[in-house]
């Protein structure tokens, strides 16, 4: 394969000034003429010829300055052009097939309207261009199609100009003031509807919004909108950014490969994170749709005014992007100093970094936030480039403060705005802004794996002196990412000390004059470094690595006694939820291995007692209790194991789940009646903090070993529901007590489910989501269920949403049935990556990589997790799953 290389780039020969694209919008042959005003570039070296890139694509025409040029050859991967002049017009018309242009990237057609995807490279699917993100520049845009069939013809920037066409056609011209990279780029072309708000920006500029959907989806517009406008004043008020177009517009689509796109003011997304009513929509998803809408909106800054020099600094936009939504969204929920509502999130989110992240730092795909290398950019839109390189510019936050992190960002743009950069530019900013020298934190941006810090304790009674050691390294991984780890770290080592009473103590360091607050970030550089806390009364208990100020594995030796102590008293809600998962995973993990050999298995009372208090604490908020309450996911545990082994930590975690069902009934019974949201419908944080609650409540009690209870409640439920959230809970209540008991009500509301929702995509796509993950009989494994459902007749392999609801559900979600010893699960994940790779390469790059991780597993597994890959490593033909499938087999 042909392997990029970050060492390699080099600036581009030729520039754009400026670009003209007309569009004759037909399905089956799209003809695009593409004008160019083009110089060479001083900044580079003299090419000797001209390569643009170009994919897919049949070229009608090529002209230099108006005249026709001859020295110009079309290839499998763009066009060169030999003798051309220093400074020149070129103009290049060529078409493409968007009705047939099943990978989503490109132009394609979704519903019959026009659609675009450009990031990474689907620009050159649409004309032959310099497509890479450094060079920038403005376009004009004419779109020409038949009136009745795309009423609605959209483009990046402002309408200048629309009008009608012979033979029913018409036209509009569209213009964006900025320059911006191809990646960027735009169109939508359809019957189309808008919800549509006029707001004025900070400065009082009149701004446009729109929310672009199908007709019939005009009713389920009104959060995204809302959405928008929260994210315009948040970005106002947190960052000092205004929105720089008079119009921003979102379009919704149900063909799409990822979430949304934030293309120069008009943002592309999938209906998932548009499309929003009490009915349809949980409460999961309506905080789903604010986050994205957010981080979309977000991009216009951080990613578009200022956009990457090259792919390996995608998370220079992205990880500063989700930190922006992550704080947007804490934001939203709890304000600035509601630290209690900011910690919820904040859970939520390193639950997804450690389950997903860490998993993808152990494994074959393990790169750092700045990868060095790829085969095909899209299989590195990944977990670390997003989530850990989030947490690597909030490390910037926790060292600087609000003000300081503030500081960094307001120099970034001042020094950048309008240029593609790197994530040491960032950096850069960062720490002038802030008058230090941040050398040595580049390593996070250029070590892969997932740091390990180990911490050793002393108290001296005599000296009253507390000394915590801290040392770090990595554990195993790759050799691969072993050569990116080149040195010590600079991590921000939050921690508190608690006595006794289960208060902070203040802390002193040794050599400061008094002490001051109750947490501290310690700045540890070494590889090993001891930290001297003085006038310590008592020994103290650590809480270590507060609000997972940054993103390490902590190895430190609680007794399960001091664990649960921290449970209950610990000042730092995040630590107070990690003290209980920590408990958890370590009996969950000890079960696991018993329930690996055929030994019985058994609970300390002591432990069911510890989540009895946090669950009966009314102190605390429902959404934080059923945080608590939830226990680590299979995967994340089979991950822990030395060997991992779905199978046993299914046996562990359900034995867990039965015993906290049945010792807590009681307590899940009061729960269940005290948390009803009566009334209308509201997506608060709040009342969905109650629903989480109750709906967890629930989902214990459908562990019953008599889940009549649980079956009658979850019937009603099911029945009076007024929202998704609660319907779509009873149904998965339900289904999990028809696991222990064969039960008709289970049926009956699956099917009740189907027809109610039959016209409702996103919600059909939960009914096949909820099959997918289901537990499973003896009688009836999940595999069957899944591949008779292959062939029903809402199931379509050619939209993502689908393919993942089924597909990726059972192969990613639901481990203990997928990774059955019998290797079926394996056997139909082949056939899958197969079929996909044929539509649509980059899904079934996703779907590839539920593999990657087999070399981990119990001997029988692995292997037929082997044959399974090299079935696909011999028949996949794309780019995007070779890559996933030969990294994981070296
Ligand atoms: N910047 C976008 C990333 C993206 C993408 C989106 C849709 C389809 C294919 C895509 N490839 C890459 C989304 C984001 O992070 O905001
Ligand atoms: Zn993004």
């Amino acid at each position: 394969p042909v392997v990029i290389h970050r060492a390699d780039y080099a600036p581009p020969a030729f520039l754009i000034d400026s670009v003209a694209l007309e569009f004759d919008l037909v399905p089956t042959r799209t003809i695009v003429r593409n004008t160019m005003r083009m110089r060479r570039n001083p900044g580079a070296v003299r090419a000797p010829r001209l390569e643009l890139l170009g994919e897919q694509l049949e070229l009608v025409s090529v002209a230099v300055n108006g005249a026709p040029h001859a020295a110009a050859r079309a290839h499998e991967h763009g066009l060169t052009l030999d003798d051309v002049p220093d400074a020149f017009e070129l103009t290049i018309e060529s078409a493409c097939a968007p009705a047939e242009n099943t990978t989503l990237s490109g132009l394609y057609v979704s519903s019959g309207n026009f659609f675009t995807q450009c990031e990474a490279e689907g620009f050159r699917r649409i004309t032959y261009f310099l497509d890479r993100p450094d060079v920038m520049t403005t376009y004009t845009v004419t779109l020409r199609a038949d009136k009745t069939a795309y009423p609605v013809l959209l483009s990046n920037g402002n309408l200048i100009e629309e009008g009608d066409l012979p033979d029913g056609r018409h036209f509009a011209k569209w213009e964006d003031p900025f320059k911006k990279p191809s990646y960027l780029f735009a169109l939508v072309a359809g019957q189309l509807v808008a919800l549509e708000e006029r707001i004025k920006s900070a400065s009082g500029k009149e701004k446009l919004l729109q929310v672009w959907v199908e007709p019939h989806d005009l009713g389920k517009t009104r959060h995204a909108m809302e959405s928008l406008i929260h994210s315009i004043r948040w970005d106002e008020e947190r960052f000092g950014l205004e929105l720089d177009l008079d119009r921003f517009m979102i379009v919704a689509v149900s063909d799409f490969n990822m979430g949304a796109m934030e293309n120069k003011g008009l943002n592309v997304f999938n209906t998932k994170y548009v499309l929003a009513n009490p009915e349809t929509a949980t409460d999961t998803d309506f905080a789903n749709i604010e986050a994205v809408v957010g981080h979309e909106y977000f991009h216009n800054w951080t990613g578009n005014r200022v956009t990457c020099r090259d792919w390996f600094q995608l998370s220079l936009k992205e990880g500063l992007t989700v930190f922006r939504d992550q704080e947007f969204s804490a934001d939203m929920a709890g304000g600035a100093s509601n630290e209690a509502a900011r910690a919820v999130k904040r859970i939520e989110d390193v639950r997804v970094l450690r389950q997903m992240q860490f998993a993808e730092d152990s494994g074959p795909m393990a790169h750092p936030v700045r990868p060095e290398s790829y085969v095909e950019i899209n299989n590195f839109y990944t977990m670390t480039v997003y989530e850990k390189g989030a947490e690597v510019v909030r490390m910037y936050q926790t060292l600087f403060g609000r003000d300081g992190f503030r500081r960094g960002m307001d120099l970034y743009f001042k020094r950048h705005d309008g240029q593609a950069v790197t994530c040491d530019d960032f950096r850069v900013a960062l720490a002038d802004a802030n008058g230090r020298d941040l050398a040595q934190f580049e390593g996070w941006y250029s070590q892969a794996g997932t740091p390990r810090v180990s911490v050793w304790t002393n108290y001296d009674a005599t000296a009253l002196r507390y000394t915590v050691t801290l040392k770090q390294g990595y554990g195993d991984v790759a050799p691969a990412a072993r050569e990116t780890q080149t040195g010590p770290l600079l991590i921000p080592f939050a921690i508190g000390l608690i006595g006794r009473d289960g208060a902070d103590m203040p802390l002193r360091l040794d050599g400061e004059s008094a002490a001051a607050g109750t947490t501290r970030v310690l700045e540890f550089t070494g590889t090993e470094q001891t930290f001297t806390f003085v006038d310590v009364r008592e020994e103290p208990l650590p809480s270590l690595l507060r609000n997972f100020s940054a993103p390490v594995v902590v190895e430190y030796d609680y007794t399960a006694g001091e664990l649960a102590f921290l449970l209950a008293h610990d000042s730092d809600p995040f630590n107070r939820w990690e003290a209980g998962q920590r408990l958890a995973t370590r009996e969950l993990l000890a079960l696991a291995a018993r329930a690996a050999q055929d030994a019985p298995l058994s609970l300390d009372d002591s432990v069911v007692a510890a989540f009895a208090r946090v669950l009966n604490d009314e102190t605390l908020s429902p959404a934080f209790r059923e945080l608590a309450l939830m226990l680590p996911s299979e995967a994340y545990l089979a991950e822990q194991m030395a060997e991992s082994n779905p199978a046993a930590v299914h046996r562990a975690r359900q034995f867990v789940r039965k015993r906290l069902a049945a010792a807590l009934r009681d307590d899940w019974l009061a729960i269940h009646e005290r948390h009803q949201t009566p009334g209308a419908y509201a997506p608060t944080p709040e009342a969905a903090g109650h629903r989480g609650l109750k709906n967890l409540a629930l989902a214990y009690l459908a562990e019953l070993d008599d889940p009549a209870e649980a079956v009658k409640l979850a019937s009603a439920q099911y029945a009076e529901a007024n929202n998704m959230t609660d319907r779509a809970a009873a149904l998965s209540a339900l289904l999990a007590a028809s696991t222990a008991q064969e039960t008709p009500a289970a049926e009956s509301a699956l099917a009740d489910f189907y027809r109610r929702f039959e016209k409702e995509p996103l919600v059909i796509d939960k009914w096949f989501a909820l099959q997918a993950t289901q537990r499973g009989t003896a009688a009836r494994p999940v595999i069957e269920v899944v591949r008779n459902l292959m062939t029903h007749p809402a199931f379509n392999l050619k939209n993502p949403n689908r393919a993942r609801s089924l597909i990726f559900s059972f192969c990613s979600a639901n481990p203990a049935q997928f990774h059955a010893e019998d290797g079926s699960g394996y056997a139909f994940w082949a056939e899958q990556v197969i079929a996909l790779d044929a539509l649509n390469p980059q899904v079934a790059a996703r779907l590839a990589r539920a593999l990657e991780l087999w070399r981990r597993y119990t001997p029988v597994l692995r292997e037929k997790m082997r044959a399974a890959l090299e079935q696909v490593a011999a028949q996949a033909k794309s780019r995007d799953v070779r890559e996933i499938v030969e990294k994981a087999l070296v």
